[in-house]
């Protein structure tokens, strides 16, 4: 099986993570897992983007040395990683050295092939965005000119190089069309197949006007534009431009995770400079929607950033990471609310999944001392639960490899359903007195689908999944897709079972 890269967008250090940034690395979290419990070398990747204009300013205003800024506040999105169980292999920061000597040589390599020219640049800019706008797509309210992203723009005037991305303009539309999975969702596609047809201009990628930067070779005034440092990034840590690096194989990344507000950098200026460089492009750019608090913009002014670290203190990490990819289908606009949290976790997770493991190892203990029973002849009654549990795997990761997360785990909990209804009419709990012979048969079939859930649900929840195949018996040597075709063994003794979940209360909510 090929290697598997898996990126997210690296962050900027204005500011400490919210929920925003824990979503994208949950989403590239949980495919990785997935891909290495299918036995694939996956390497997953994030970071933070530390130089620019507006990680400059925000040093600033915190009174501090922009690195003594970053190194701090870049240390908060690694804590978030641990608090959140990501799974990433490696951490970037684009203030380390690997990557601007990366940077670099991608600049030198652009230089060589005619691609960058020196000129001047003047026109729109918004900080917030780090992003140049052309004047048709700005509004003006009282007096302030805004970009789409609600970000104010100023008036730019300086010397700059430019990258002849005018000249990429038809062979980017070209690449859309013969590989239609390069961007999705599909709305993303459309949107950013329309803006490369109303016509790209030559876009200026150095600055003079602030420092913090990586310095543009040959010319010391320049600092690169923040957002082909930042792209760069996904090749830094690949190895480039040591292409006979050990992690150079996983290039080009299989899927750049990122949302909406930055399809069109990844989208169009990445494969235009890589193209340009003479690099592979990327096979997939996954652009998902954006969280809103209760109905609200999420915004610090409004004083209702969502901070995932407390919300990870109050539910628990897995009831959180499983929310916040059931509830909304991965692509679209979601609104975050507690009540909905809670409903999933009660009804979801505490319920159904909860409380068949605990129904059934319950019985396991008292009906067959604490032993699981031996295989047993599926019959017709027990075709339905394993209609799902059979294909569990192959479905959800077809679901998987097109990221639409919320249907991969509807997928499970349909399957979590099936398996509560069967517990229901086969009711081993009455069998213990008339047919003893089909109550262990009845438990040894639950056993196995919840075998079956456990292991495709370990990479959303890996913690609670794994207590979940320790109360199940499964050594750990045996958790991955490939081993659920050897059954347990016969005899093999089970530990009494504990509750998987903690129901809130709904008042609390
Ligand atoms: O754009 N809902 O960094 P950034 C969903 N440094 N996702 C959200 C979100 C929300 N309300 N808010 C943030 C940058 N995100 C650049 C990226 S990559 C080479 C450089 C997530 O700190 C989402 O993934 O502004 C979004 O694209 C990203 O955080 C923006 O993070």
């Amino acid at each position: 099986m090929p290697p598997i890269y898996l990126t997210t967008p690296i962050y900027y250090v204005n500011d400490k993570p919210h929920i925003g940034h824990a979503y994208t690395s949950l989403a590239t979290d949980v495919l990785a897992r997935w891909k290495r419990l299918a036995g694939q070398e996956v390497f997953f990747l994030t970071g933070t983007d530390e130089h620019g204009q507006k990680v400059e300013k925000a040093a600033q205003d915190a009174g501090m040395d922009p690195q003594a800024f970053t190194d701090k506040v870049s240390q908060s999105f690694r804590d978030l990683a641990v608090t959140m169980g990501f799974s990433n292999d490696d951490f970037i920061r684009t203030t380390e050295a690997r990557h601007k000597a990366a940077c670099t040589a991608l600049w030198e390599e652009l230089v060589k092939r005619g691609e960058i020219y020196l000129g001047a640049y003047e026109g729109w800019y918004a900080v917030r965005d780090e992003a140049f706008y052309g004047p048709d797509e700005l509004v003006e309210r009282d007096g302030v000119k805004y970009a789409p992203s609600g970000a104010p723009v100023a008036w730019v005037k300086e010397p700059s190089y430019f990258f002849r991305l005018s000249k990429w303009q038809d062979w980017l539309l070209n690449h859309y069309e013969t590989h239609p999975d390069f961007i999705a969702p599909a709305s993303r596609r459309n949107e950013v197949m329309s803006f490369v047809k109303s016509g790209l201009q030559d876009l200026s990628i150095s600055r003079t006007s602030f420092t913090w930067g990586v310095k543009v070779p040959g010319d010391p005034a320049h600092v690169m534009y923040v957002w082909l440092d930042a792209l760069t990034n996904y090749i830094t840590a690949a190895g480039y431009p040591d292409v006979n690096a050990e992690r150079w194989k996983f290039w080009p990344a299989d899927v750049h995770f990122v949302g909406k507000d930055i399809v069109r950098f990844h989208a169009i200026y990445w494969p235009a400079f890589l193209e340009a460089a003479g690099i592979a492009v990327p096979r997939r750019v996954y652009a998902h929607g954006w969280w809103t608090n209760e109905g609200q913009k999420i915004s610090k002014s409004l004083g209702n950033v969502i901070d995932p670290l407390a919300l990870v203190e109050e539910y628990g990490l897995d009831p959180v990471r499983y929310f916040l990819l059931r509830e909304v289908p991965f692509g679209q606009d979601g609104d975050f609310s507690r009540g909905a949290l809670v409903r999933r976790l009660n009804g979801e997770l505490a319920d159904a999944l909860g409380n068949l493991a605990n129904r059934t190892l319950s019985l396991i203990q008292r009906n067959c001392g604490g032993v699981l029973p031996p295989a047993a002849e599926r019959t017709e009654a027990d075709a339905a639960l394993f209609a799902s549990v059979d294909t569990l795997v192959a479905a959800v990761e077809a679901q998987l490899d097109q990221q639409a997360f919320h249907l991969a785990l509807e997928t499970v909990m349909a399957a979590v359903r099936e398996a509560n209804g069967y517990i229901t009419v086969q009711a081993p709990w009455a069998l213990k007195k008339t047919d003893l012979n089909r109550m262990n048969a009845v438990l040894r079939h639950l056993h196995t689908a919840m075998r079956a859930y456990a292991t495709v649900l370990q990479p959303f929840m890996p913690g609670t999944m794994a207590l979940m195949l320790d109360q199940l018996g499964v050594p750990a040597d045996q958790r991955d897709f490939a081993a659920l075709s050897t059954p347990l063994a016969e005899g093999t003794a089970l530990p009494p079972p504990a509750p998987l979940f903690r129901k809130i209360e709904e008042a609390k909510a």
